[in-house]
């Protein structure tokens, strides 16, 4: 065993080296049939696809098991610094073909399979991918643990496995309707669970105050129910390095006396009957986007995977005899947004009741364990919960926070004396509406650093956001701009383009991703840009395919592929991109503009709302109710269409993103902290329509004003029009073409005639407007038309579109990570 309590085997195997099955077609087909036929327990004649995906992904699983066992090993030995990612989210896409990249197995697996007659792509769309997370924050996480196996970090992620992920989205008349994820349900071969080194978590309760045996006062917890946590193994591999890393989900489950009231009266069936409650706890992702409810089960959720994991590191992972006061020698936890801080009260309990260290040398230590990294600026975003409710589910955590609270506001008014202002403001606790504890304060007055997630995102985090904050510890605050991983997002997703970039340049660029930069040249010339035409041309043959068998849809030949791919939220304006169709459908409809004139395009979107957000599902709702009309009206002639493609996620992201031409990253300047889908496009060689917010900023810089096509309002301007007062209906009025697209759809033209289905969103527009959308019309129909110029030149834009692939190595999550380790972990890679 290399983890858990380890049995004292004296046999000379037990200390022998991991041999991995042989790397030989031969090789594989004898590990796949022996899985086929000892695990899954068929014969091949018999077998079903699900056999045989469970039987690959077993056999190539060992492979990665080999490697696992051996960097287990060496990091028991090394005790090197390590990372530990605490998310409550992990996006992590389809795990098959990562494998195989990365344990170099791609053609051998194909071969062996096919000897036994199998289409190895037959058995890839098997694969169900593990949708542990909502959008961007949770595929930041699945990208940052690939690139430091990759980078040959020493790291663990920490999560939950929930048994739902993120629901799949249908449509029924055009409305989004959810279904669960059972992403389980045919068996998940790529986790190993481990029963036996179960956490047990305690809930509520209370505390009570004792002497101990050296008649020192001390504080203990007794807590009224409890759960188990049970440790599921994923293994992240390094890119063909042979280092593979560790992502450990907690799932719960009731442990027998998981209700101690109940358990101690001896009600039997009521005691398992509660059981039930415990289980409740990993059941579900909680699909909210950017507004967190404040669910007393997401609280439960968040404790739980925390308090399992640090758990975990202490007992399990730390050697027996480790030396707790050189803790932040040995870990760094990075706090992914603020659900997982929680943590921060979780081992000052660890550290103060269990183990008996005095507070203010547990604080210290804990001072120098975390880090947190903020993914938002908009107010509602900002975790806080109800001390009533946090006080009532983990009593001693909230006297923890009492106390770091306390200490802190005696710091602030030292620093700032006489400003009882300041104090109140900077306080962890909100007295209004209600008494609440504020997760990123907790987690800034804790924290070793605070960052943002691309530059503009941390310069507002320190400006607005925490400003009384910044001008207190203006060193605690840094900038890490997000990245996405190469291997995913280029290498697996867009193999064409990845073979010409190795002609061109050679290998190596996959895990050094500025090399790209060595394409710049040969924008300039004709063979590769026709050879780079071609390439962008096989990836939207293979959408429509994918499209077509998918879900039905018949997308245009020889059309500019214009997508939004994103989660439906006001703040990114969906609603823009609409009003772009409609005006573009109004011209050829009302004969302003004849069909011939039009730039052939194909609008896609793909984007779930959160179940509870009204608004965002109106305007899935509008979109396809617009897509309805375009695609079936006989004057537009096939020339403008749209698809919404159901249940975008990472796997559709992986076909959509290479097959693109034109990335829409249009939110309202000051509202994205960074974006990673336009990151995407970009290293796909889409160019990009924008606004200047978050990472779009740094993607124009890099790219250059020519080969980005930027609009709108700049964070300043918003600031500005905002407070001289914003009158939406004044751009209605003075501008023509949004007045016809607004009216068109007020009219019901899309809804056939229902003029109350499209009420909410009109009157929202008009009289609302929260996100300026129609104060950045204009400049976003004109930049358009410049789209639209670049695009009849194909030599044009290719150059273009060259020049974005070869400039946007920075955006590597592999460079990310170095900017963690230099501005805020410290860790080195390994050897
Ligand atoms: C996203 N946040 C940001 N939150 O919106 C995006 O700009 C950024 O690129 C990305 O993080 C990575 O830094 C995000 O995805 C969530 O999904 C939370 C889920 C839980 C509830 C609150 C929102």
């Amino acid at each position: 065993a290399s983890y858990g309590p380890e049995l004292p085997v004296t046999s000379p195997l037990a200390l022998g080296p991991v041999v991995s099955p042989p790397h030989t077609v031969e090789g594989f087909v004898k590990e796949f049939l022996h899985e086929l036929n000892y695990g899954q327990g068929v014969a091949l004649s018999r077998s079903s696809v699900n056999d045989q995906y469970l039987a690959s992904a077993r056999a190539v699983r060992s492979y990665l098991m080999a490697q696992w066992l051996e960097t287990q090993r060496r990091q028991r030995e090394t005790q090197a610094k390590s990372v530990a990612y605490l998310s409550a989210e992990y996006l992590l896409g389809r795990q098959f073909d990562n494998a195989l990249l990365a344990t170099g197995l791609t053609d051998t697996v194909e071969k062996g399979l096919a000897a036994c007659g199998i289409d190895i792509d037959v058995v890839r769309a098997q694969e169900i991918e593990p949708g542990l997370g909502n959008g961007g924050l949770g595929r930041l996480a699945a990208c940052f643990v690939d690139s430091l196996a990759s980078m040959n970090v020493s790291a663990i992620g920490y999560g939950i496995r929930y048994e739902f992920g993120i629901f799949r989205q249908t449509f029924v008349d055009g409305r989004q309707v959810e279904q669960p994820d059972t992403w389980l349900d045919l068996g998940s071969p790529w986790e190993v669970a481990h029963p036996e080194n179960s956490v047990q978590v305690g809930f509520g309760g209370r505390t009570e105050t004792y002497t101990d045996d050296d008649g020192v006062e001390r504080t203990r917890w007794i807590p009224d129910s409890n759960v188990k946590g049970i440790p599921h193994n994923y293994l992240v591999p390094g890119y063909q390095n042979g280092r593979v890393n560790t992502l450990r989900l907690w799932s719960a489950v009731a442990t027998q006396s998981f209700d101690l009231a109940i358990f101690n009266s001896g009600d039997y069936t009521a005691a398992v009957r509660a059981q039930t409650f415990a289980e409740n706890i990993s059941k579900v992702l909680y699909p909210e986007d950017s507004t967190p409810q404040g669910r007393e089960l997401r609280l439960q959720q968040q404790y739980f995977f925390v308090a399992c994991s640090i758990s975990d590191f202490l007992n399990y992972v730390l050697p027996a005899d480790f030396d707790i006061t050189k803790l932040p020698e040995r870990i760094i936890f990075q706090l992914n947004d603020t659900h997982p801080v929680i943590a921060i009260p979780e081992l000052m309990r660890v550290l103060v009741d269990d183990r008996g260290m005095a507070w203010d040398e547990a604080w210290a230590i804990t001072q120098q364990c975390f880090a947190y990294t903020c993914h938002t600026l908009l107010p509602e975003a900002l975790e806080v919960w109800p001390t009533e409710l946090l006080g009532k589910l983990l009593p001693r955590h909230l006297e923890i926070i009492y106390r770091i609270n306390d200490e802190f506001l005696a710091e602030v008014r030292k620093t700032f004396p006489g400003d009882e202002l300041k104090a109140r403001n900077m306080s962890i606790i909100a007295e209004y509406p209600e008494r609440s504890v504020r997760m990123a304060y907790l987690a800034t007055v804790a924290g070793a650093k605070v960052n943002g997630v691309a530059e503009l995102h941390s310069q507002l985090l320190r400006d607005k956001v925490l400003p009384d904050f910044s001008a207190m510890w203006p060193e605690k605050f840094t900038n890490v701009t997000n990245g996405v991983t190469p291997r995913r997002f280029i290498k697996l997703a867009n193999p064409l383009l990845s073979t010409l970039i190795t002609d061109t340049i050679g290998v190596g660029w996959l895990n050094d991703l500025e090399r790209l930069r060595e394409l710049e040249p040969y924008a300039e010339d004709p063979e590769f840009r026709a050879s780079f035409r071609e390439v962008k041309a096989a990836n939207k043959v293979r959408l429509r395919a994918l499209l077509e068998q998918r879900d039905g849809l018949v997308l245009p030949e020889d059309a500019m592929l214009d997508v939004m791919v994103k989660r439906l939220h006001e703040y990114k304006r969906q609603l823009l991109k609409v009003l772009h169709i409609v005006a573009l459908y109004d011209l050829v409809v009302s004969g302003q503009a004849k069909i011939e004139d039009i730039t052939p395009r194909t609008f896609v979107f793909g984007a779930k709302a959160a179940p509870g957000y009204r608004m965002a599902k109106e305007i899935i709702h509008l979109i396809n109710r617009v897509a309805e009309t375009v695609n079936n009206d006989p004057r537009v002639d096939g020339r403008l269409a749209v698809a919404f493609p159901p249940n975008y996620n990472v796997t559709l992201a992986e076909t959509l993103i290479p097959a693109a031409d034109l990335s829409e990253q249009i939110s309202l300047a000051g509202k994205e902290a960074s974006g990673t889908g336009n990151m995407k496009f970009a290293l796909n060689g889409a160019l990009t329509i924008g606004t200047d917010d978050g990472a779009n900023v740094e993607i124009r810089q890099l790219v250059g004003d020519d080969n980005f096509f930027l609009f709108g309002l700049s964070e300043p301007q918003v600031e500005e029009l905002q407070a001289k007062g914003y009158r939406p209906s004044a751009f209605y009025e003075s501008n023509e073409s949004l007045r016809r697209a607004i009216d068109l759809i007020a009219s019901g033209a899309f809804t056939g005639g229902d003029r109350e289905a499209v009420g909410p969103i009109v009157g929202d527009l008009l009289y609302n407007d929260r996100f300026m959308v129609l104060a950045d019309y204009q400049s976003y129909i004109e930049a358009q038309e410049r789209v639209d110029e670049r695009y009849a030149d194909p030599d044009a834009w290719s150059r273009s579109a060259i020049l974005n692939v070869a400039r946007s190595g920075f955006f590597s999550s592999d460079r990310a990570m170095t900017d963690y380790m230099d501005r805020i972990w410290h860790v080195s890679p390994r050897r």
